[in-house]
């Protein structure tokens, strides 16, 4: 019996001590990103912060929404959240860019991860972005935005490529890594959009893509590649296989209908 007590008490403050250590090592959500901004929706009493994999470049850019009450601090998971990308060109001219909103109002980690595919940089004799957050204060049943200042810089390899058609129509074309390239094979999307408006960047569902891996300085591709192919939202998921360290330079072909158009992405791996 007393060997009993003795046990559970052990069996007791092993669980105590295992719940303890579960709080101390609660993840931080936003460890390895980077902050781009942050604001206040008043009327929602929401603090809206934006964190991103690094400085937000020409290209695609995943963005991260973090959300809290602006009196308390407590983290919101639970919240609708809209990006709304605007520039302003030194012209007067205002446009905006193609978005990827949040998929669900439900925050992964407390981060609401959607994204915004810059398609200029932002400069003195160029123009400025900002973004609008949309967000609601679901216990308030408020809706509410802030509008954030952002600096876009031009990467040192084009991320992003666009051109036009004869019938004027215009195509954004980017990429994106899930995670950092490596040696091996990468999952790897493409992203297409177009121009609607200036306000209206719809996704491209219906290209074909054939994709082919080179290492300019040596000559050569690799093996075991999976031409991007659509799924949803205008994104094409594939495979690209880097067999070594150093500069690669991917090939795409797209087409659609008549429309034939080749570019390529140069990066290092
Ligand atoms: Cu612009």
């Amino acid at each position: 019996m007393k060997l009993n007590l003795i046990s559970t008490g052990i069996i007791l403050s092993t669980l105590l001590s295992f719940s303890c250590s579960d709080d101390e090592v609660q993840i931080n959500p936003t460890e390895g990103l980077t902050k781009i901004a942050e604001g206040v929706a008043t009327s929602a009493n929401t603090k809206v912060e934006i964190w991103a994999d690094e400085d937000l470049f020409v290209g695609y850019n995943v963005l991260y929404a973090k959300l809290s009450d602006a009196t308390t601090g407590d983290a919101i998971d639970e919240s609708l959240v809209q990006f709304t990308p605007m520039m302003s060109m030194v012209s007067g001219m205002k446009h905006s860019a193609p978005v990827d909103n949040p998929k669900s109002e439900q925050a992964i980690h407390s981060l609401f991860p959607g994204a915004v595919n810059f398609i200029m940089p932002s400069g003195t004799d160029i123009g400025s972005w900002t973004l609008k957050v949309k967000v609601q204060n679901q216990i308030r049943n408020v809706e509410d935005f802030v509008e954030l200042d952002l600096n876009v810089v031009t990467p040192e390899k084009t991320r992003m490529n666009s051109f036009a058609t004869e019938d004027g129509m215009k195509y954004f074309v980017s990429y994106h890594f899930m995670v950092k390239p490596k040696v091996g094979v990468n999952d790897f999307e493409v992203m297409i959009h177009t121009k609607e408006s200036m306000e209206s960047f719809p996704a491209v569902p219906d290209f074909t893509i054939t994709m082919e891996p080179e290492m300019p300085s040596m000559g050569h591709g690799s093996p075991n590649n999976v031409s991007p192919t659509h799924t949803n939202n205008g994104h094409y998921v594939g495979k690209v296989n880097f067999t070594m360290t150093g500069d690669w330079r991917i090939h795409l072909n797209l087409s659609r209908g008549e429309l034939a158009k080749e570019l390529y992405f140069d990066l290092d791996i």
